[in-house]
């Protein structure tokens, strides 16, 4: 390990000025979310275990049983989120209605919410397949000190202050942006540190990579069917794409971040509305590719144009390098 790296806590101390007039409270969010991000990857890194060993603190005296790690994921983070006081609402995937936070002196002063998804493809979890955390942090809009109210969730992607998400794979990072730029950390484990592993990350303007679940190809519009036969043809001005599909946004998300390619999600006669979150998925990754250079869509108009209506409302989705973005909207274009 370089140790010149620096770690999470002090690029955060570093950068504090930048973020949003901070009074400290968005740094304390920002450490308290790494420190959730350890616990979670904890148990996931010994989930293989839980029912071979048994007895790893994870299956209780009762003998109940374990519980799903999606459930595992959502309690830490709000548990971890909560006790700290950083926050004064959350809406996760897990929970049907947001999460008032009100402080021990019930003058809630804190000025951020959080949405999240706890643990993105979890169903990859049992096949020891990456999975992930995503993460998008709102200034509420109603009077501090109040409850929250559906209000401060239902905001424009645009209006984001920080988005992000945790990749836990071959190695666990951390990868958010606060709008000034996109910044990878990976954790040591053996310390429970983040370092500064990726600063500045940029997504190539071009690339080879098309993802998509070309087994719901027969559902798909015209459109979409003919975009990609253009990725999978090779003729003297392009060679053939190559097709990556892990099943876990936030893998193929990050590959195709680093490598150049495109994400996508389109709606179908199976998913009329698309099948990702906007709130919590679609428009902190839209957030992230913005912010290294990447481009996103629904296929008309950038996600973070949305206005929501409901927290657990579905978008169609598309996200990666940006004229691999733009090739694709001219697919779908009046459609
Ligand atoms: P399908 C995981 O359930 C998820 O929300 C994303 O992480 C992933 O890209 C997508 O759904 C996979 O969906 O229908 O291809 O299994």
């Amino acid at each position: 390990m370089n140790l010149k790296h620096q770690t999470l806590g002090e690029f955060v101390i570093e950068n504090q000025t930048a973020f949003h007039n901070s009074t400290g409270e968005f740094s304390k969010l920002l450490n308290g979310i790494g420190l959730a991000t350890k616990l979670v990857n904890h148990e996931i890194n010994k989930a293989g275990l839980v029912d071979i060993l048994g007895g790893v603190g994870d299956i209780n005296v009762q003998g109940e049983a374990q519980q799903k790690l999606d459930l595992v994921a959502n309690d830490m983070f709000i548990d971890t989120l909560t006790k700290r006081e950083i926050v004064c609402g959350i809406a996760s995937e897990e929970e049907e209605s947001f999460i008032s936070i009100n402080s021990l002196d019930f003058q809630n002063k804190n000025k951020y919410v959080l949405l999240i998804d706890p643990l993105d493809g979890s169903s990859n979890i049992d096949v020891n397949v990456s999975v992930g955390t995503i993460f998008s942090i709102y200034r509420r809009v109603t009077p501090e000190g109040s409850p929250v109210k559906l209000e401060d969730f239902l905001q424009k992607g645009s209006e984001q202050v920080a988005a992000g998400y945790v990749i836990y794979g071959s190695s666990t990072m951390l990868v958010f942006s606060t709008g000034h730029g996109v910044n990878g950390f990976t954790l040591n484990p053996a310390i429970g540190t983040f370092y500064l592993s990726h600063p500045n990350m940029q997504q190539p303007e071009d690339g080879e990579i098309y993802t998509v679940n070309e087994g719901n190809r027969d559902f798909f519009t015209d459109g979409m069917k003919k975009y990609i036969r253009y990725c999978q043809a090779g003729n003297d001005d392009k060679s053939p794409y190559k097709a990556r599909y892990v099943g876990s946004l936030v893998a193929d998300f990050h590959r195709n971040l680093i490598k150049g390619g495109i994400y996508m999600y389109p709606c179908s006669a199976m998913d009329p509305k698309g099948k990702l979150r906007l709130l919590y998925e679609c428009n902190p990754m839209a957030f992230l590719a913005k912010q290294a250079g990447g481009g996103e869509s629904d296929g008309k108009q950038s996600v973070l144009d949305i206005k929501p209506t409901e927290l657990h409302q579905r978008v169609p989705f598309f996200t990666g390098s940006k004229n691999m973005v733009k090739k694709l909207e001219s697919f779908l274009e009046g459609e």
